[in-house]
């Protein structure tokens, strides 16, 4: 049992060094991270930035019938991975995964990530959003408390705020199972930091995307739907909530941040954002005007794309992560959007020239096969 004092807590932070450990004998011992979810987005541009940095990086993954690497492999960096097999939901895996990559720094990346379907499964939601983020804290307490620990956490954790730009001072009022999943875990991270004086910091990340965002989030599902009407593959774009604004990021950088939060002397909660927020609609718009379409044309809306409860406007104040980091968000919010759509219309054009590519859109299912209770 770990017992540590707020002082001695302090040298703790301080002895954890930030950069790769100079061993007696001059060499330099490299260093080790360990990523649950490397499989998603933003676990392969933390994975290539950590690579960058001279990492040898570990990362999570669950067996699937199909292979779902493609983001590794986009960003090449696939070959350079260990690949461990875990599920959030197993704890001897976590211990598994800990013992076998004996890591200096762990982020936690993984979770059910999608919020309409944490409605649809609130209690597989919370068991893998929320709880297993405990059982990692106890295993890195029993087997390596000296590591460092990374939450991701998340401005949904704010939902419908009465304030209007959230910071890390901002009361929380979650609005969907995902957002108190994900609150119950950056709370019980920030116990873990205190009882037991183990470093483990949460980035409270805001919406941030990418070409490599998973086409369910509306922000891919905009701009993949308009490279392939610009292509004539596809005739209308059914979306839901079109006033709902979100203050949107490039996960690129916002990995950098994170990233920067491991190398502070002390383990915090930060606010990573752009301090903008847009409308789904503004995002509409600009990917169409971008691609030199007249939106009104395609744009339809549906209820079954509402949520039982929307959350309508998140924004964030990240001016603690720039003063204390030294992070600001250089992507613009027309820069993202052409960013996504460029690359979305150059991978149709593969797609149309017969070239095979790591890429997950011609495999994915059509909205209107997905079935649910909550469709009204
Ligand atoms: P993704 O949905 O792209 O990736 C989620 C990852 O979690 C995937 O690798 C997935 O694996 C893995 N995962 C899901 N369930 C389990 C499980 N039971 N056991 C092990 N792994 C599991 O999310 P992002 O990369 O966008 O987000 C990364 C993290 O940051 C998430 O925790 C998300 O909630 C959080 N976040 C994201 C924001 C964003 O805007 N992107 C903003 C704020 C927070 P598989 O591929 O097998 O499904
Ligand atoms: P979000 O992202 O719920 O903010 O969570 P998403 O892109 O799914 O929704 C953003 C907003 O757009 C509205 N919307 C639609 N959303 C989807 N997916 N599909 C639609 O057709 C549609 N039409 C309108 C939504 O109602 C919502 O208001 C993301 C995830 O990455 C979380 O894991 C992360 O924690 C938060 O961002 C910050």
């Amino acid at each position: 049992m770990i017992d540590l004092t707020k002082s001695e807590n302090k040298i703790r932070f301080l002895n954890h060094n930030n950069t790769h450990k100079t061993l007696r004998n001059g060499e330099k011992k490299i260093k080790k991270a360990l990523i649950t979810g490397v499989t998603g987005q933003d676990g392969a541009y933390l994975s290539r930035l950590l690579l960058s940095k001279g990492y040898k990086v570990y990362g999570t993954f669950r067996r699937v019938s199909t292979p779902n690497f493609w983001r590794l492999q986009t960003l090449g960096v696939y070959d350079k991975i260990n690949l461990i097999p875990a599920d959030l939901l197993d704890m001897g895996s976590l211990l598994e995964a800990l013992t076998v990559s004996d890591p200096d720094e762990v982020y936690n990346l993984a979770a059910a990530s999608f919020v309409s379907s944490a409605f649809e499964q609130p209690v597989g939601n919370a068991e893998i959003t929320g709880l297993a983020v405990t059982k990692f804290l106890e295993s890195i307490r029993h087997l390596n408390p000296n590591l460092k620990f990374y939450q991701a956490s998340s401005s949904e954790m704010f939902g419908n705020s009465k304030v209007r730009i959230q910071n890390e001072k901002t009361p929380f009022r979650p609005a969907s199972p995902y957002a108190i999943s994900k609150l119950y875990a950056h709370w019980i991270t920030d116990i873990y930091r205190e009882a037991y004086g183990i470093f483990a910091a949460t980035g409270i990340l805001f919406n941030h995307e990418s070409p490599l965002r998973g086409l369910e989030f509306v922000s891919r599902k905009i701009t993949n739907a308009v490279a392939e009407i610009s292509l004539g593959l596809k005739k209308e774009l059914v979306l839901g909530n079109l006033h709902a604004k979100r203050d949107w990021g490039y996960a690129p950088e916002y990995m950098e941040a994170v990233y920067l939060m491991l190398r502070q002397d002390k383990p915090n909660d930060f606010v990573i954002s752009t301090g903008e927020a847009h409308s789904v609609l503004e995002f509409v718009k600009l990917t169409f005007e971008i691609a030199g379409l007249n939106w009104k044309k395609y744009v339809k809306t549906d209820k079954r794309f509402y949520r039982p409860l929307e959350v309508d406007y998140l924004c964030g104040d990240y001016k603690k992560a720039k003063k204390a980091l030294g992070w600001t968000p250089k992507v613009t919010f027309e820069k993202l959007v052409k960013i996504m759509l460029d690359e979305d219309i150059r991978r149709w054009k593969m797609f149309l020239d017969g070239k095979s590519f790591p890429w997950d859109a011609p495999l994915y299912p059509s909205e209107s096969k997905i079935i649910t209770r909550n469709m009204k």
